[in-house]
């Protein structure tokens, strides 16, 4: 008789049975035929959907601006590291890979679940968000940077607020609640701006991305960056880098006393 088999995956985004692999339904050659782009593909696997001009447009975009940030950030300089001592690229990138988290890239995800829940509980109380923030969560994703201030700002966020509010047709409430959190936040301290987790996040909210895909946004961007980091290292071929002691205060005993 018929053997039933359990399956062992279920998945809902691809299917590799047929000639090409299908994504969502959609052959992968019939998307480039039709001119669709790597944000539509990304939207498709993500999302389930494709998305409108509109939202391909800033998909794009938030992609390009993450790509890198120059080598002193966690993420490039874990990746540095490892091209420097000799290690391949897919190791050298998890290095870097491996640094993005709460503080550094990964505060995408989170910034968007906690903005979203601002936007739904305490609408015209911000006060009111921060405490329930201070109190459950602590520091507030996607809020504050090391070096970007009200002083100094983040053109990359100034520039992505400015194309989706100006530039397109979208309503953004998530990315609008953040705003105003900033001028909360920035009245206490002159970095808490909104920084580009923050804004990533709450734009993807709005494109009702799905919670768990946001800090991949990060990921897949500045993998292109750390990629970029391991090739420049490698073709320089730099030496293993060794930290200098004065960069390192050596806060221990000279000799034991017993
Ligand atoms: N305070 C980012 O901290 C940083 C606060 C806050 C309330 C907050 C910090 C933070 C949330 C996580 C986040 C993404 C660790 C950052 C990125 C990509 C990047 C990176 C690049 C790129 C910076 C000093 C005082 C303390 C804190 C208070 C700080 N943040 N209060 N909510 N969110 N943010 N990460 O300057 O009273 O003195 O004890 O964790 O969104 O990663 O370019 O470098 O593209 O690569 O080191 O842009 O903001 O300051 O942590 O010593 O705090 O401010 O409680 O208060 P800092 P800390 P007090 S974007």
């Amino acid at each position: 008789g018929d053997v039933i088999v359990e399956p062992l995956i279920r998945t809902t985004i691809s299917d590799d049975r047929g000639e090409e692999p299908r994504y969502v339904g959609y052959a992968a050659s019939e998307l480039c035929e039709k001119g669709y782009g790597i944000e539509d593909v990304l939207a498709l696997l993500w999302n389930k959907k494709l998305p409108s001009r509109e939202e391909s447009e800033i998909i794009k975009r938030i992609v390009m601006i993450s790509a890198d940030h120059g080598p002193a950030v966690s993420g490039a300089f874990g990746a540095i590291l490892g091209a420097c001592a000799g290690i391949d690229m897919p190791q050298a990138v998890s290095a870097g890979m491996t640094m993005i988290g709460p503080r550094f890239g990964g505060a995408v995800t989170n910034a968007g679940k906690y903005f979203a829940h601002g936007v739904k509980e305490f609408p015209n109380d911000i006060p009111g968000f921060l405490t329930w923030m201070k109190q459950n969560v602590g520091p507030v994703p996607g809020i504050g940077h090391r070096v970007k201030s009200l002083k100094n700002p983040d053109k990359r966020v100034k520039y992505l607020v400015d194309y989706v509010q100006n530039q397109t047709t979208l309503h953004m409430p998530c990315l609008e609640y953040a705003l105003e959190v900033e001028k909360v936040t920035t009245a206490k301290k002159d970095n808490l701006i909104l920084n580009v987790d923050g804004t990533i996040g709450c734009i993807l909210v709005d494109l009702d991305f799905p919670e768990q895909s946001l800090n991949g946004f990060f990921v897949l961007a500045r993998t292109i960056g750390m990629i970029g980091h391991w090739i420049d290292q490698t073709s320089q071929q730099s030496r293993l880098i060794r930290l200098y002691d004065y960069l390192i205060n050596y806060a221990v005993k000279d000799e034991r006393e017993v």
